[in-house]
């Protein structure tokens, strides 16, 4: 037996058929139930998502869209997308959907593919700042064909605004590159995006705005983090963050003509046939969004990363930017010891049951893959039931962990603690 039902009904499956493939779904089953997840990036999906996206629907190519496709036998292939696209309109405010990318970065890359031509420039916020890969990453498909020119934050510490975004910089640097396309959202950014002053900016420079909310979704729909709409012409989102819906993208604006290169970017430039049992499940995962635990949700989210931010505060750990407005937090490691890494932090802490992804804090002097931050987030956390004074009980766990340097004797007694709190809050 696994730890959790959706996993059970499978495994009663692969005992007999796969017993190799069901020894590896019970041990991933066992480690989500048995560790504290506080990837901010990450959720524990319902059982309904996760149960929809295990269904016949797997088995239909339907390239296209509703009452449109290349394909026969889409009938309820087309009920799932519209139910999917309505649900996000819906959800979002907005008039058009496109429920169809199968991730953020696809996402993102149909935008470019839509309103951009190689070699075309577009404003971001570099990854190493808080951005993203499909943001501009030399190394990735927006960086290789684009013109990425990046905005930066506020990089003095006297400053008040220290390591947020630079509204007037963001402003000089449209100003001198005449980018196409400006950007905002982000995946490691604790403050709440100004969408109204981009809005400004993009009308000064006559750039078309999109934001990535990949992050920030459900607080988003929940109405706990202001909207890119009515400001932003094209929004982009996973669904699988703070959202809790099965890993997937979603891209969604209110003009028409838009909607329409999106689609046609979408499919058939960027993807062939839809993977239609996540649509089914984005479908269910966005009538869960539609509910009003689920803004309660939310906002114990964003309760909790203050919380646990406030914690790690007193225990000597500085935030970037003081704190959190959101659902996640960089944390400066240094101020606590001077040579303590994200990369032996985020082993030590997994040691102890405690998943963490070190994270490079505004202007790192290590390289990515050491890093002097750790990126926490409280959604995963917030689904099991934890309330901000389990959040004092987390920051001593992680300060005990990297207080003693990961020693094994203290990592091994946070482990067995941590059982005892994932104990107390199941999962499902
Ligand atoms: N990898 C995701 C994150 O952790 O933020 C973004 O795609």
């Amino acid at each position: 037996m696994s730890h959790d039902p959706i996993a059970d009904s499978v495994l009663a499956f692969l005992r007999e058929r796969d017993p190799e493939a069901g020894a590896i779904l019970a041990a991933e089953s066992e480690r989500q139930a048995t560790t504290l997840e506080l990837i901010a990036s990450e959720n524990h999906a319902s059982p309904a998502v996760m149960h929809a996206m295990g269904t016949c629907f797997t088995n239909k190519y339907a390239e296209g869209y509703p009452g449109a496709r290349y394909y026969g036998g889409c009938v309820h292939n087309d009920s799932a997308e519209d139910l999917a696209r309505s649900r996000a309109r819906q959800l979002f405010g907005c008039q058009f959907a496109n429920v169809q990318p199968h991730s953020g970065a696809q996402a993102n890359g149909s935008v470019f593919l839509a309103m951009l031509k190689p070699g075309d420039t577009f404003a971001s916020l570099v990854l190493a700042d808080g951005g993203h890969l499909s943001h501009g990453l030399k190394v990735n498909l927006s960086g290789k064909w684009f013109n990425p020119v990046h905005y930066p934050l506020h990089y003095d510490p006297g400053h008040p605004d220290f390591e947020r975004i630079d509204y007037d910089a963001v402003e000089e640097v449209c100003r001198t590159h005449k980018p196409k396309l400006l950007m905002c959202g982000y995946s490691a950014y604790p403050r709440v995006i100004d969408f109204a002053r981009f809005r400004e900016i993009a009308d000064n420079c006559g750039a078309v705005l999109m934001a990535d909310i990949a992050h920030i979704a459900g607080l988003v729909a929940a109405g706990v983090h202001p909207s890119p709409f009515p400001h932003c012409d094209i929004v982009t989102t996973t669904t699988h963050k703070t959202l809790r819906g099965p890993r997937g993208g979603l891209i969604m604006t209110n003009d028409a003509e838009l909607a329409k290169k999106i689609d046609r970017a979408v499919f058939p430039g960027m993807q062939g046939g839809p993977l239609m049992h996540v649509i089914f499940s984005k479908a269910v995962a966005f009538g869960e969004a539609l509910k009003p635990e689920f803004r309660a949700y939310q906002e114990q989210v964003v309760r909790n990363a203050k919380a646990l931010a406030a914690a790690l505060a007193r225990r000597g750990y500085r935030m970037t930017s003081g704190g959190t407005d959101n659902h996640v937090m960089l944390v400066d490691l240094r101020t606590r010891d001077a040579e303590l890494t994200g990369a032996d932090a985020e082993q030590w802490l997994e040691r102890a049951g405690i998943i963490t992804n070190k994270n490079g804090v505004p202007q790192d002097p290590r390289p990515p893959k050491v890093t002097s931050g750790l990126r926490l987030g409280t959604p995963a956390v917030t689904t099991r039931g934890l309330k901000e004074g389990d959040m004092e009980t987390v920051a001593g766990f992680i300060d005990r962990v990297l207080g003693a340097k990961g020693d094994d004797g203290v990592c091994g007694a946070v482990r067995e603690e941590v059982r005892g709190v994932c104990g107390r809050f199941p999962l499902l």
